[in-house]
């Protein structure tokens, strides 16, 4: 992930990516879908369409409220790809608190919420911090993971099955073949054991971010003959594009490679 190296002073400091930074409005947008899956699993944050463009928007019609009132106010809106900290602005903005499995976490709605930022150049009155952490003694995201990728609340992305089937450019390391329990596209088992995540799992309202009907109705046979035009059918403003078509066959490839080296 070179292209968080890049940017690492304005990550670390808002005022170099923004100097005229006076206020940061955190926002979070419930994403829970509920559909089961029975084949090869795409994690829920990407089964509909591409969060990024969703929530831009939304914040750009906030940033162009807030000038409604004062139209000199200057404003940057962040979704995801900005070189901003957006689960530490989230906590101070006391929209929840980091899990063990290092993302927010909100009493509401689990961690099954995409973050997003609008920076602006005007002082608002602060919310205050969420200042617990309440995880308390639970380890289970770091018991579920197959890969052992979590330990004291810290990730190893280079061990994260998210980051491998995503970002990972090249063959996937061979230690992890067998471990990968049906993930093509990014992982939520760490979510999906954590207590949170059971007590809310509210339907999110938005219909963009329902599954695409293929991503629940197929079956490993329709992934294994998947051809370059399904994939740019299917995948068309979906997140999911970013592996690229070559990317997906190859973790495609790592599982049933896998499913027949037990099988021998
Ligand atoms: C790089 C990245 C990844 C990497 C690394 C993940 C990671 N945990 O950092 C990979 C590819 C593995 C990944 C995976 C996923 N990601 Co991601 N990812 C990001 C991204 C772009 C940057 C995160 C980052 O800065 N990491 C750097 C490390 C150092 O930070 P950290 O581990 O999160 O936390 C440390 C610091 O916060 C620090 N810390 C604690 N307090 C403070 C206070 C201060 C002042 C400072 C400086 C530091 C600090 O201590 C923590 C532990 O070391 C953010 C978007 C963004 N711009 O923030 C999305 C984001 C975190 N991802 C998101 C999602 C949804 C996911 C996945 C669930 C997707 C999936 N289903 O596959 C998985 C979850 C994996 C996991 N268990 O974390 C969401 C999380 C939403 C939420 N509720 O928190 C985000 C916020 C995107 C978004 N806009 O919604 N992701
Ligand atoms: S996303 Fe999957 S591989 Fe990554 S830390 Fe969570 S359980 Fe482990
Ligand atoms: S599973 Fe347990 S330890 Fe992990 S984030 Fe959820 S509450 Fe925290």
């Amino acid at each position: 992930m070179h292209w968080m190296e890049k940017r690492q002073d304005e990550r670390g400091d808002i005022l170099k990516y923004f100097p005229g930074a006076k206020t940061v409005i955190s926002v979070g947008m419930n994403y829970y879908n509920d559909f089961d899956v029975d084949s090869y699993k795409i994690s829920r944050y990407a089964r509909g369409d591409d969060y990024h463009n969703i929530i831009k928007k939304k914040l750009f019609r906030l940033l162009e409220f807030v000038q409604s009132f004062e139209s000199k106010v200057k404003g940057v809106v962040c979704i995801d790809t900005s070189p901003v900290m957006e689960k530490v602005w989230a906590q101070r903005a006391g929209l929840g608190w980091q899990g063990k499995h290092t993302n927010l976490i909100t009493s509401d709605y689990g961690s099954w919420i995409f973050l997003g930022e609008l920076v602006l150049d005007i002082e608002l009155e602060p919310d205050a911090p969420f200042e617990q952490d309440l995880c308390g003694t639970c380890t289970a995201c770091e018991d579920a993971c197959p890969t052992q990728a979590l330990s004291d609340g810290i990730l190893d992305s280079n061990k994260c099955i998210s980051y491998l089937t995503i970002e990972h450019r090249g063959e996937l390391p061979a230690e992890f073949q067998g471990k990968f329990d049906n993930w093509i596209y990014g992982c939520d088992i760490c979510q999906e054991v954590c207590p949170w995540n059971h007590k809310s799992q509210t339907q999110t309202e938005k219909s963009g971010f329902y599954p695409r009907k293929e991503i629940t109705t197929w079956k490993n046979k329709d992934w294994d003959s998947m051809s370059e035009d399904d994939f740019r059918n299917l995948f068309k403003g979906s997140a999911v594009k970013r592996t690229k078509f070559s990317g997906l066959k190859r973790n495609i490839k790592f599982i049933r490679n896998a499913e027949s080296f037990t099988k021998k």
